[in-house]
């Protein structure tokens, strides 16, 4: 029933209208395929392999060794201007580390009596120095600097 001509598109428009809608569509489709590397797809999807392992900075290192205890001794000044170490006598186990630290106004040293066995050098203001006591026995000591300066490690 219905009039033959109602198969054209139903385009109200004059032909040059369609004709320009028709080739305006086929032009951005031209240019969406036409601009792949600008700012497509092609430039995003350049993988960016920058992911890199952090290096565990935090690990510090650790002044005793593990099997050992530690014990301070402390170097400090006396009330008349002389130094001394605190305490004077100190019993220890095997195994422990004695850390020395200069709590001072002038440089020591913590040189074991025999000369041998341990001798720090010059230990600053506020240096440190230490020792870990392996054998038992007594192990007197003293400051090179300031000769009066002694001690004594009883190691059991
Ligand atoms: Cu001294």
């Amino acid at each position: 029933m219905r009039p033959e001509n109602t198969r054209l598109p139903r385009c109200s428009a004059p032909a040059w209208l369609c004709l320009l809608v028709a080739a305006a569509l086929v032009l951005l489709s031209a240019c969406g395929s036409d601009t792949p590397g600008s700012t497509g797809t092609a430039a995003t999807l350049t993988p960016t392999t920058v992911v890199q392992t952090p290096t565990p900075t935090s690990a510090q290192p650790t002044p005793t060794p593990a099997p050992g205890y530690t014990q301070v001794v402390l170097i400090t000044d006396n009330s008349n201007g002389s130094f001394g170490f605190t305490p004077p006598k100190l019993a220890i186990r095997a195994g422990t580390t004695v850390i020395w630290k200069n709590r001072s106004s002038a440089p020591h040293t913590v040189t074991s009596d025999d000369g041998t066995t341990f001798d720090s050098g010059t230990v600053a203001v506020g240096g440190t120095f230490h020792f870990t006591f392996k054998t038992a026995g007594t192990f007197s000591y003293h400051c090179n600097i300031h000769p009066y300066m002694r001690s004594v490690i009883i190691v059991v």
